[in-house]
């Protein structure tokens, strides 16, 4: 079980204070040294992660990796990959480490070999893609699958959205893969008005099956399939679900053995390493599935077993927590320079915020620190016209992670030195900044009159010392994409152990579930509102008499 520690308390915490007030006047710059970027950087495979552009010296990391120490965290690993039930107010263990393990590596929990579970479902997986792929998976026409539809939400929808973006260039069994996650219909009406019926399959993803969302867009999208003039006998040729609840399956129609199971284990927003994944392996084949699953693996080794001080999960968890709990930093960007990792950010906005986004500890009190940050950010270099602005000259300290690759899968030209130049250009900027001096140079090279330099001259300044942290991989690849999946996973476990928060419940989403069902009870019996507020009354009300 996990310990109740207040990290707050902790000698190492008090002596972290200390080290900020001595160092938060200090500017990253001056920490350099011919071997900064030897000695706070390190290597895992094909992948550089570079973390010298911050404000930390070796105290800092040192203090960083005691405050670890004090609150656990070596223990507490040790009780997710065994399978613990460290999610205590579910009472599950925490097990998407297990879905990535090679067949033949048993692991029993609760008395249960899930390495045998996990891969016989890995195997029916493959062998229905390897169905659907060779064509004898027949449409109730006769015609063989090219569009797979998925229907999900949440943890059910945004892993295998991203990872199916992300792995375009491997995308290589002739099926497209569309996503319908919103409630909002006009999601799905585009979605159908764009498919051919009879090469359709859609595969309800949904752990609980009775996501109102999802159950909705479902009953949509049978309904419809009906209307082009399949039977009721065709169904089970166009629908598949991924769920844990064998019941609801059978009651929607759906053939109990055109099921592809999870566990209670596996929280939504890990999951796409299981069968949430099933429409990723219809895009890219078995074979890249396997390998994404073996970066995965292989990363978790990683955090499993290197030590500390070349630990990268905790390493960037450890940075994270000096921005967010000495310097005050209240959000951090995502920045992926490859266009193919566009729901990179998002699908880590949501793993990120669901998991640390907590007030309450593990005892059960109220937190008096902060714990998760906003996670937000945009593929460069189209977030440099938008965005950037602020972090550049913003108030507000944004510690940024770039990510970036050697080599592209489509270098068209010049056009990757160009994405790469302004990778590498826009960290740099960020931590040196341009000074008042500088500006004035370069205004009066430029011909500015003295009026204009000193006018103008503040506006144009850089204070410089934003912090980022650059990770360069050589190629984006299943197995790579791999890596930076399980990477960010244990950067949030780390963090949610330090904080002292259960980082594997969701009670916040639950609460979304539950609270527009009155509503709607009464948005669809005409009845007066009553029992609210005046304000949601009266939108209720004015919502009525315009949805005439
Ligand atoms: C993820 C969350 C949440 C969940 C969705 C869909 O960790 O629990 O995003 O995945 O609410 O739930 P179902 O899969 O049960 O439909």
């Amino acid at each position: 079980m996990l310990e109740k520690i207040n990290p707050t308390r902790t000698n190492s915490w008090y002596r972290l204070s200390d080290h900020f007030d001595e160092l938060r006047d200090r500017s990253i710059i001056e920490l350099f040294n011919d071997r900064r970027f030897e000695q706070y950087s390190l290597s895992f495979e094909d992948m550089l992660f570079d973390f010298s552009k911050n404000l930390v010296t070796d105290e800092t990391m040192d203090l960083l990796r005691a405050l670890a120490r004090d609150c656990q965290l070596e223990s507490s690993i040790k009780d997710m990959f065994s399978g613990e039930h460290i999610n205590e107010t579910e009472d599950r263990a925490v097990l998407h480490t297990a879905l990535r393990m090679p067949e033949g590596s048993p692991l029993t929990v609760d008395g249960e070999d899930v390495n045998k579970q996990i891969w016989e479902v890995l195997r029916q997986m493959e062998k229905f893609v390897g169905e659907l792929t060779s064509g004898s998976w027949k449409g109730y026409n006769g015609n063989s699958i090219k569009t797979v539809v998925n229907i999900g939400i949440g943890g059910s929808d945004l892993g295998a959205v991203m990872v199916y973006e992300a792995l375009t260039p491997y995308h290589s069994t002739g099926i497209t893969c569309q996503f319908v996650s919103n409630v909002d219909g006009n999601q799905i009406t585009e979605v159908l008005n764009s498919i051919d019926a009879g090469e359709t399959l859609f595969i309800i993803s949904s752990k609980s099956f009775s996501t109102i969302e999802t159950m909705t867009n479902a009953h949509t999208a049978r309904q419809w399939l009906l209307d082009q003039g399949a039977g009721e006998e065709d169904i089970k040729k166009h629908f598949v679900a991924v769920s844990t609840n064998e019941q609801k399956v059978k009651e929607f129609g759906i053939d109990p053995r055109n099921m592809f199971v999870f566990w209670d284990w596996v929280g939504g927003r890990y999951s796409v390493p299981s069968a949430i994944g099933l429409p990723v392996m219809c895009a890219i084949g078995s074979e890249n599935f396997f390998e994404f699953l073996q970066g995965l693996h292989e990363m978790d080794n990683h955090f499993r077993n290197a030590p500390m001080e070349k630990n990268i999960p905790m390493t960037m968890a450890l940075i994270s927590i000096w921005y967010n709990n000495f310097f005050g930093a209240e959000t951090e960007a995502i920045i992926p320079y490859y266009q193919y990792l566009h729901r990179f950010p998002a699908y880590f906005q949501q793993g990120n915020m669901e998991s640390n986004g907590k007030s309450i500890d593990r005892a059960g009190g109220r937190i008096g620190y902060q714990t998760g940050p906003v996670i937000w950010g945009e593929p460069g270099t189209n977030g440099q016209h938008a965005f950037f602005q602020l972090i550049h000259q913003g108030t507000k300290l944004i510690p940024c992670d770039f990510i970036g690759f050697a080599q592209s899968h489509n270098e068209t030209g010049n056009h990757h030195d160009i994405l790469m130049a302004n990778f590498f250009a826009q960290t740099e900027a960020l931590m040196v900044g341009k000074s008042r001096e500088e500006v004035a140079l370069e205004m009066k090279i430029a011909g500015s009159s003295k009026d204009e330099i000193k006018e103008l001259s503040p506006f144009k300044e850089f204070s410089g010392d934003r912090p980022t942290n650059t990770f360069l991989l050589k190629k984006l690849t299943p197995q790579s994409l791999g890596w930076m999946v399980s990477m960010y996973e244990h950067k949030i476990f780390t963090q949610g152990v330090i904080w002292n928060i259960y980082s594997f419940d969701q009670w916040g989403v639950e609460l979304g579930k539950e609270l527009a069902s009155n509503i709607l009870k009464e948005l669809e019996d005409g009845e007066p509102t009553e029992n609210h507020d005046s304000s949601t009354k009266g939108l209720i009300e004015r919502y009525k008499s315009w949805h005439q």
